[in-house]
């Protein structure tokens, strides 16, 4: 096993990965930018290094100095957490070129999945579903024409690079298509520095449910089960929870094998998630994979019991896992929100600045991932979300009523939160029913 971890990121996740390191009995060092300089989650780790300016280009994204304090503290093994480097197979394979182990999934399938054409081709090829369209990146508008109106129209144009939602268009018809196409193209050229795009089927309110994988380095590739994703904001997840509420049995185990199978066929290993769009029929189509550990971890660990922080760090120092599909039980059902600052009522803007009240639920069944407290500042420069507020109960009924009154007990003041829309979310009758979908909020609850 390692005997000391360098944990690459900030905040929540950042302590997330140091609890898990302390109980393991490994030394863990945390890095910081100035922004972060003085965070009370930093006196938890063993050591702590300082890796630039609060701007994440010249500290967490800076692989030369990331490194630098790596070989300094003398770490064998890398956590990046989400975000930040996490999905970058650059930054693995310069892990393993310094002889550090980076704790994810080899460069290689990262590279291969990370490209969003590609993961389409291995899906296809290990027998998931994918949403009709191209069988590989366009290679001209006659092309996209001829497809469009092969699987019809509404289709949607992606980024072979992007994912998260990033320079998408919708397309109507021929001219939106052209048009679309162009626009695609460039927003995908300047943000991700590739102009490669794709066509699919533009499914119509669809449900997001992904699952959790797991693989160790000898073959043993195990599914966790799902978790419904569908309520989000702008492509930013709001409310996650498992089981995913009405989804048949035979399409939940269905779509978990498909998981498998896909992570099998690109050569996987350590934790992902495979993300498929439902529709109202509960067929599922593979979308894309995210081959790092996921924000919503927690609601996967309370239903199996299975800490995926300590399995990742163990996957990654060579350890075979030592349980088997059939070993594997999901039992009750957990549910997360996404605590932001940001004010519900400003069109979620940002709400940075001091927390002077901060008040938590607790109680049976309650866990709080957060590393913020009274008098600590949020910085404006990362992303806005400071807590997981996650509830575990035998029931979905019985969890969202413990999610109530924890949303009642949370306080804060000193900074805007978006536990407001929470509270209206979990007093919404479709909400309660399970009738979710990707458009859920905007149609229910951004209409004030
Ligand atoms: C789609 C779609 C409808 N049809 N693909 C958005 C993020 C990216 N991961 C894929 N996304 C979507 N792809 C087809 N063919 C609708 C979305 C989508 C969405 C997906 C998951 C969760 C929230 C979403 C919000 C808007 C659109």
């Amino acid at each position: 096993m390692f005997q000391r971890i360098l944990v690459a990121n900030r905040g929540e996740i950042a302590l997330r990965v140091i609890r898990a390191c302390k109980e393991m009995g490994i030394e863990v060092v945390a890095v910081f930018s100035e922004a972060d300089r003085g965070a009370p989650y930093l006196d938890l780790a063993d050591a702590a290094y300082c890796i630039g300016p609060a701007v994440s280009k010249d500290s967490y994204l800076d692989i030369k100095r990331i490194i630098a304090a790596a070989e300094i503290a003398d770490v064998q093994a890398i956590h990046p957490g989400y975000g930040f480097l996490s999905e970058n197979p650059h930054f693995a394979e310069v892990c393993r070129s310094c002889k550090i182990e980076f704790i994810g999934p080899p460069e290689g399938a990262m590279l291969k999945l990370g490209n969003k054409t590609e993961a389409r081709e291995v899906a296809r090829a290990a027998g998931v579903p994918t949403v009709p369209g191209s069988p590989g990146p366009l290679l001209d508008d006659k092309e996209a024409l001829k497809l469009a109106r092969e699987i019809g129209y509404p289709v949607l144009i992606k980024a072979a690079a992007g994912g998260g939602g990033k320079g998408m268009r919708v397309a109507h018809n021929d001219i939106s298509l052209q048009t679309g196409l162009a626009q695609a193209r460039a927003e995908a050229q300047a943000a991700f520095k590739d102009s490669t795009v794709y066509i699919e089927k533009y499914l119509e309110q669809p449900r997001h449910v992904e699952v959790q994988l797991l693989g160790d380095h000898y073959g043993n590739m195990l599914h966790l089960g799902e978790r419904d994703c569908s309520l989000q904001r702008r492509h930013q997840k709001v409310v996650e929870e498992t089981p995913a509420p009405g989804l048949r049995p035979e399409v939940r185990d269905a779509m978990c094998q498909a998981a498998v199978r896909l992570a099998r066929e690109s050569g996987y290993n350590n934790a992902g998630t495979c993300e498929f769009l439902v529709d109202k029929n509960q067929n599922y189509y593979f979308i894309e994979v995210n081959a790092r550990l996921q924000v919503e971890h927690p609601i996967t660990e309370m239903v199996t019991g299975l800490d995926l922080v300590k399995w990742q760090i163990r996957i990654a120092a060579g350890d075979k896992l030592p349980f088997c599909q059939d070993d594997i039980k999901n039992v009750g059902a957990a549910i997360e929100c996404r605590i932001n600052a940001e004010d519900p009522a400003a069109n979620f803007r940002p709400s940075p600045g001091k927390i002077t009240v901060w008040r938590p639920p607790g109680g049976l069944g309650v866990r709080l991932d957060t590393h913020v407290s009274a008098g600590y500042t949020v910085p404006a420069n990362y992303d806005s979300m400071i807590a997981k507020l996650i509830v575990y109960k035998p029931t979905r009924t019985e969890a969202i009523a413990c999610m109530r009154r924890a949303l009642d007990e949370f306080h804060v003041e000193g900074i805007k939160t978006i536990i407001p829309l929470h509270r209206e979310i979990f007093n919404h009758t479709s909400f309660i029913e399970g009738q979710v979908d990707t458009t859920f909020i905007e149609r229910n609850l951004l209409s004030r």
